[in-house]
Parts: structure tokens; C-alpha cells; sequence
């Protein structure tokens, strides 16, 4: 595809900075950073390829803008593969408005969101995972995100859905080949094959999919809801989480009234902690809504990390506590060991009728915290998924994408047990290939793609 247009955005966030980068791209983007750029008195006048030139820019009555460096970045070598200019001036808004103003007198067209990364799309420079995957780099808020999306980038999904597609496209080959004669029914030794290898790829698909549960936590992170009765230590706990003084911590029971909430990142992994209300009985109007705010985190947690005092014996408030978790990935932690303790894991567990990790801390002499680190880790990280595997599925729509594929291939196998006539078989094949395919961007609608690509920033 040839766009006919030049477009122009400021690729750098709106504010101030060191600098500001206003970048333009297409057929005419050398010709229009020329007009608004000149060269220091005396030095030369021709522009380099990849090279960064010193100069003024200037606006349309040549008055000058601001000091800048210029680039030219010739097709196909560039980010969209178009002829790209990028102007970089002070991070201001002023400079950067006036400059953008300038080239868009000049003929270029002002950029919708994603614009750039649609042009390096469609012009085949990257495919459609590597395009999602440079927003998701640009929107991770945690590093094991980013590493993820970075592997997207370099193309390692990609490589495996192109792969599971070249297969079957083999194996599609092969059926057509019987459609021909339709007389005949699949041969039995390539009924045989078709089978190994369309199995072959539904493990590998179920390998994808397997990652797409973690991959969903990793991007939106972990919510971890912190609680128990008064007084026995959550808001220090989440202070020792947060290695700050977030929440106020008291002897006095009923200190925390409202939910309490902050981001952590345990290993790369985004944890939203929320301490909450003690849960008890009370009359106060205040705290009795803090109480209900508690319940309502326990509903929505991912996890419940249940703090109970280890010198104390159990309340009737702390089992009230415990049967919050019954059904719910959750942690148990005896605080307070510095103090005589009544609690032992095993009355616990016991009294809870079922197992669950316990964790022994003494949040005033900060013992036991990087334990507790551990379990919440590996609450979530741990089991058939290599710890540091980078290439997984992050994106929603790469994983229905791939259960529609799954889907597809296991009525090619019930079609081939049921000795379907092959062109029904190669229906089912088609349609798997469909659903890979829109994972990379052969196969999908231009509205999908303006959708996937207005959410975007502008300018890139
Ligand atoms: N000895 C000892 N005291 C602790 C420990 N952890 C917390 N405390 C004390 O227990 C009291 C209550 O701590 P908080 O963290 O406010 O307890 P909480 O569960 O948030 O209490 P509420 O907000 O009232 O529900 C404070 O006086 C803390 O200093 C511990 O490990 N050992
Ligand atoms: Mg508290």
C-alpha cells in the first residue's frame, strides 16, 4: 500500500522537557523539514541520511523558532519504512507548536493516534503483534511487562504464530490435493498425518493459552487485599510492603477506618496492597462503612493475605476472618512473634480445616517480610510456566484469537475421526488459519485495525 499524504505529530509528551521531537513521515517529509530548517551561516546545505544536522527552524515568515537538531531517515529505513524527519528542539510547548504549526502549512497532515505505527504496519515492516506490543512497552508500568512486550517486539510470538501458520497451510496443501478427486476419500496414511501435526499444534497453542492466565496478571497486576481483625498488625504490614509509612499504626484498635491502597512491585510483578478496616463488631458509623469497604476488597481480591496476632489466642472475630478465605487463593501470617505466642501453624490450620501457606513475621522488628514477598510471588508464578519465560500471551485479543484457533483445529481432528469428506476438513483449517492470522494482521478487518490503532498515542 502507498499513502499519498505526509503526516506530522509531536512525538514527545506534552509538558517540559530537555527536549521535544516533532517527527514527520511519508514522501514528502524531506521536502516539507526542509522549509522550515536552515543551517548555521556558512556550513553546508545538503542532507545526510541518518545523519543529525545543526540548525535553526524557522516559521513561514522565516522568523526563527527555535535551535534544533534535524534527521533524515530515508525509506525504507525508518520506523513507518517512509521517508522520516524528525526535528528536535527544546521540550517546550511553545517551540514544539510553532514548529509542528509551520510543517503543517507546509503540506503535511497533522497525525491521528498511532498513525506512525499504523504506516509501519501496513508498509510490512512490523507485523500486527509487534504493533500492539510497542503501545504495551510504552504503557507497562512494571518490568516484567516491558520484558515481555519487548520479546514482541523482537518478533518471538510472532516467529511461533507464523510457524503453527506455515504448517497449516502444508497440511491445507495437502487436503486440496484430495478435494480434486472427490471421489476419494482422505488416504488413510495422510489421515494419519494430519492428525500427528494438527495435534502437534494445538499443544502448542495450549502452551500459548497456558501462559495467557499470568499474562492477564502480569499486565494488570495482582490485587492484594490485607485482613483481619483490629490491632493485630496490618497496616504494619502493609507499611513493611510498602517500605513506607503509608498508613497510620496505633495501639489503638480501630485505628485504619478506610481502605488503604498503594502499588507495589514484587519481582517485576505490579501488586495493588490494599489494608482495610479491622474487621469487628461496633457502633461507630464511621468505621462501621470502613468495615463494609473491607468486605467488598475481599470479594474483588486476587488474593487475601490474613493477618491474625500470634500472642493472642483466636477471636471470634479472627474465625470470622478465616472463613473469608474458604475459597479463595489466600496466605495466612502469624504476627507478633516477638511476643509470647499462643497461635501455632498447626492449631491454625487446624481450626481453618484446610491447607494454606502460613508465614511467621515480626513487623516491629521487620523479620519476615521478604518470606511473605515469596509466597505472594509465588501464589501466581509458580507450576508449568518457566519462571522468565518471555514470550507470552499479554493481549486479550490474542488469546480469544487463539482459543478460536484451538477451537477450529479440534473439529479438523473430530472431522478426520469421523471420516468428514475433505472439504469440510479444509473448512475447519481455514478457519484456523483465519484466527492465527488476525493475531499477526493477515487476516483482519481494516475497522479492527483503525480500532486497534486509535487507541494509541498521538505522535506515535
Ligand atoms: N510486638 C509487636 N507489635 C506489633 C507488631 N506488629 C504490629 N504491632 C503493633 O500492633 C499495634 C497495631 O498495629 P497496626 O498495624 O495498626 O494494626 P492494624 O491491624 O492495622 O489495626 P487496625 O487498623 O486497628 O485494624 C501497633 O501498636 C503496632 O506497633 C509485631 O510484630 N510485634
Ligand atoms: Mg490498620
Amino acid at each position: 500500500m502507498f499513502f499519498e499524504d505526509t503526516i506530522a505529530a509531536i512525538a514527545t509528551p506534552p509538558g517540559k522537557g530537555g527536549i521535544g521531537i516533532v517527527r514527520i513521515s511519508g514522501e514528502r517529509a524531506l521536502e516539507i523539514g526542509k522549509k522550515i530548517f536552515v543551517f548555521p551561516e556558512g556550513k553546508k546545505t545538503d542532507f545526510k541520511n541518518r545523519y543529525l544536522h545543526y540548525g535553526w527552524a524557522i516559521d513561514e515568515d522565516n522568523i526563527l523558532i527555535d535551535e534544533v537538531l534535524f534527521s533524515y531517515m530515508q525509506a525504507p529505513h525508518s520506523y513507518t519504512a517512509e521517508d522520516v524527519v524528525e526535528v528536535h528542539c527544546h521540550g517546550g510547548i511553545i517551540p514544539l507548536t510553532k514548529i509542528l504549526k509551520t510543517i503543517i502549512s507546509k503540506g503535511a497532515r497533522l497525525a491521528q493516534p498511532g498513525e506512525f505505527t499504523k504506516r509501519a504496519f501496513i508498509n510490512g515492516r512490523i507485523d500486527l503483534v509487534q504493533a500492539e506490543a510497542v503501545m504495551d512497552l510504552i504503557n507497562a508500568e512494571s518490568d516484567r511487562l516491558a520484558r515481555i512486550s519487548l520479546s514482541q517486539i523482537e518478533g518471538g510470538l510472532s516467529v511461533r504464530i507464523r510457524d503453527m501458520r506455515g504448517r497449516l497451510l502444508n497440511l491445507m496443501a495437502r487436503i486440496e490435493v484430495t478435494i480434486d478427486y472427490p471421489e476419494e476419500d482422505i488416504d488413510e496414511m495422510i489421515t494419519k498425518d494430519i492428525k500427528n501435526e494438527v495435534d502437534d499444534i494445538v499443544k502448542s497453542i495450549q502452551h500459548l493459552l497456558k501462559t495467557a492466565k499470568q499474562g492477564k496478571l502480569i499486565r494488570q497486576g495482582v490485587k492484594a487485599v490485607i485482613i483481619g481483625r483490629t490491632n493485630v498488625g496490618k497496616s504494619s504490614l502493609l507499611n513493611a510492603l510498602t517500605k513506607e509509612d503509608r498508613a497510620i499504626v496505633t495501639e489503638i484498635p480501630g485505628t485504619t477506618r478506610d481502605t488503604i491502597e498503594d502499588m507495589i512491585n514484587i519481582r517485576g510483578i505490579p501488586v495493588r496492597i490494599v489494608d482495610t478496616a479491622g474487621i469487628r463488631e461496633t457502633i461507630d458509623k464511621i468505621e462501621k462503612i470502613g468495615i463494609e469497604r473491607s468486605k467488598e476488597n475481599i470479594i474483588t481480591a486476587d488474593l487475601l493475605i490474613t493477618v491474625l496476632d500470634a500472642s493472642e489466642e483466636l477471636t471470634s472475630e479472627d474465625l470470622e476472618v478465616l472463613t473469608y478465605i474458604k475459597d479463595k487463593k489466600a496466605i495466612v501470617i502469624l504476627n507478633k512473634t516477638d511476643k509470647p505466642n499462643l497461635l501455632t501453624e498447626k492449631y491454625v490450620k487446624e481450626k481453618l480445616g484446610f491447607d494454606v501457606p502460613v508465614a511467621h513475621t515480626s513487623l516491629t522488628l521487620g523479620q519476615g517480610i521478604e518470606i511473605v514477598e515469596d509466597m505472594i510471588y509465588n501464589m501466581f508464578f509458580e507450576g508449568d510456566i518457566r519462571i522468565g519465560d518471555d514470550i507470552m500471551i499479554t493481549n486479550l485479543r490474542h488469546q480469544e484469537a487463539l482459543m478460536g484457533a484451538e477451537n477450529s483445529l479440534m473439529g479438523v481432528v473430530d472431522g478426520l475421526n469421523k471420516q468428514m469428506p475433505p472439504d469440510i476438513i479444509a473448512i475447519d483449517i481455514r478457519d484456523a488459519l483465519d484466527s492465527l492470522g488476525a493475531i499477526t494482521g493477515e487476516s483482519v478487518t481494516d475497522d479492527l485495525i483503525d480500532k486497534i490503532f486509535s487507541e494509541f498515542c498521538l505522535g506515535k
